[in-house]
């Protein structure tokens, strides 16, 4: 056989070789690219936005709306278990009064249910790191703190000041 001729069928023995692997090596990478982000994402849904660990507990769930009325005005409203232990608002709070154990963990899930004026509205509790996106009419977002300090804080809408409430954590 001479040399070019030689030269070409090694090249073509070679792009044999890989073609065997390519797509095993692709779907080998395919799928690994797939687990990292799965695992990324789910893991990082899991850790708390005041901690640094993810938590397989599962949370207590506090439903949070952020409603307007031409009565009321701005306030947040809530139907949750842990917000129902409310006697009420405290004094100069128009919104209720979430009460916490010590050491638990919390899903705060708001939603903008602001027919009447549109306006974004968030919720902040600045000691727990929980600071929401500014939500649009019917957005919601969902995020996860440990109430890992005893005592009252207060939780608030940053673009509406009257709109805030007490959250109380107790040993
Ligand atoms: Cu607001």
């Amino acid at each position: 056989m001479p040399k070019k001729a030689k030269r070409q069928q090694n090249v073509k023995n070679s792009k044999f070789t890989f073609s065997k692997y390519k797509y095993a090596i692709m779907i080998f990478v395919g799928i690994a690219i797939v687990v990292v982000i799965a695992g990324y994402f789910g893991i990082h849904s899991l850790i708390p936005v005041n901690g640094n660990t993810p938590a397989f507990a599962p949370p207590i769930n506090t439903f949070m709306k952020a409603t307007h009325s031409p009565q009321t005005g701005w306030l947040f409203t809530s139907q949750s278990t842990a917000a129902s232990r409310s006697n009420g608002m405290g004094a100069g709070f128009n919104s209720p009064t979430i009460f916490l154990k010590y050491g638990a963990l919390d899903s705060i899930h708001l939603i903008n249910e602001d027919a009447d004026t549109r306006s974004l509205h968030n919720l902040n509790i600045d000691t727990f790191n929980v600071h929401t996106k500014s939500l649009g009419y019917f957005e919601s977002q969902s995020l996860t703190f440990i109430a890992n300090k005893i005592g009252t804080f207060v939780y608030y809408c940053n673009i509406h000041p009257e709109m805030r409430g007490l959250i109380k954590v107790e040993q």
